[in-house]
């Protein structure tokens, strides 16, 4: 139990990017019609066991194979690189009091481990810090010096939305600054930045209409597509359209312009519960664990830690940086933050 609103929103967020990622993971780049067809609708199975259906038989069926899909050898209620890379985030703003460059990349590096199935890019990125490039040098240098647009800078971006939630110019210039160490591309920058303030008006209790207002008044003047798709979410939710259809019109793949608003539609559409718009966030398939981790992040925000299924949480791995480290994480981030003040370190 969490001792105020406030610090449950903080775990809540948390643990539900670990409970997303872990839910999304055995299924990752499934589509929708297959999720479908092997665990059945969220629609279809309203009112009857499809929590126990869709864990039970992904954790189940899946893990007791003892293979996931393709190569990671992932076990049942595992975290994968989305989770990996929010600890590297929520660990350095806690120890620092704010966003540190050297820091952060320090801790990503000391974390790395390939078997939890991180993108091709944000691999690059590492071993470059790893060789000794800076923090500042080494995203820049990716996909012919364009930079990547991938969602691995959102789907680790939650505590930077906890951290910074009360200061949005703070927030987009830490979710900028901590999004650069791995991803330069502009949409790689935006993405972090509006998955991280929807996880701030989480926080908030802001739902809807009034989320979605935030939101826009919160976009870069060019942040195309991510403009065009919050405005063509007002008339998803309206028509309470198909799996197919949303997926249609924001994408379900590992870019952030397709992800980022998937998990926000996710939570828009499913605001009564954190267990619907996170099972939701994985029936559209395509890059589901990510899409699971922040909606999942930004559910858990919304409703806190007391929301989020005692029997989901009892199956999350608890080793060294399981479940109990998260948690506890998330508290000193809490704590943190009361104290924290003045400019943003670049480490420099
Ligand atoms: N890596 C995975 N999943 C593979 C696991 C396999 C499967 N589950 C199985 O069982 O076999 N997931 C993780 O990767 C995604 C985050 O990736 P990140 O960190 O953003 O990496 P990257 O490589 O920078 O970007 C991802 C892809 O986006 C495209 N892209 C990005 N920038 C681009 C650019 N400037 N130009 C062209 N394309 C660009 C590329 O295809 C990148 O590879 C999450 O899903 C996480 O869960
Ligand atoms: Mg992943
Ligand atoms: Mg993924």
């Amino acid at each position: 139990m969490a001792e105020n609103p406030l610090e449950a929103r903080f775990i809540g967020a948390m643990l539900g990017t670990f409970i997303g990622d872990a839910l999304g993971m055995p299924v990752e780049g499934w589509p929708p019609e297959r999720i479908a067809g092997a665990y059945g609708s969220l629609e279809d199975l309203r009112g009857a066991s499809i929590w126990l259906r869709l864990y039970g038989a992904v954790y189940g069926a899946i893990h007791d194979s003892g293979r996931v899909s393709g190569e990671l050898p992932l076990g049942c209620g595992t975290y994968t690189d989305d989770t990996q890379m929010m600890i590297g985030v929520a660990e350095s703003l806690a120890a620092c009091g704010g966003f540190d460059g050297t820091d952060m990349a320090r801790r990503f590096v000391a974390n790395f481990d390939p078997c939890r199935g991180y993108g091709p890019g944000a691999m690059r990125a590492i071993a470059k810090l790893r060789q000794g490039i800076p923090w500042n040098r080494a995203g820049g240098q990716l996909f012919g010096r364009r930079g990547s647009f991938g969602n691995g800078s959102a789907m680790r971006v939650a505590p930077v939305g906890l951290f910074y939630g009360d200061d949005p110019p703070a927030l987009r210039q830490a979710a900028e600054l901590s999004a650069s160490i791995t991803h330069t591309h502009p949409l790689g920058l935006e993405g972090a930045a509006v998955q991280a303030y929807a996880v701030a008006l989480a926080v908030r209790q802001l739902s809807g209409e009034a989320f979605l207002e935030e939101m826009r008044a919160f976009l870069r003047p060019d942040s195309e597509p991510f403009s065009r798709k919050l405005a063509a979410m007002e008339g998803l939710l309206r028509q309470r359209s198909s799996a197919r259809e949303v997926v249609a019109v924001l994408g379900n793949g590992t870019e952030s312009q397709e992800s980022v608003p998937a998990a926000i539609y996710a939570f828009l559409s499913h605001p009564e519960s954190f267990r619907e718009a996170v099972v939701y966030a994985v029936s559209l398939g395509g890059d589901t664990d990510t899409i699971g981790a922040m909606a999942g992040a930004i559910a858990g925000a919304y409703h806190g830690a007391d929301a989020l299924p005692a029997g989901w949480l009892d199956m999350l791995e608890n080793g060294a940086k399981g479940r109990d480290y998260i948690r506890n994480l998330a508290r000193q981030l809490y704590e943190r933050r009361a104290f924290a003040s003045g400019p943003i370190s670049d480490g420099l």
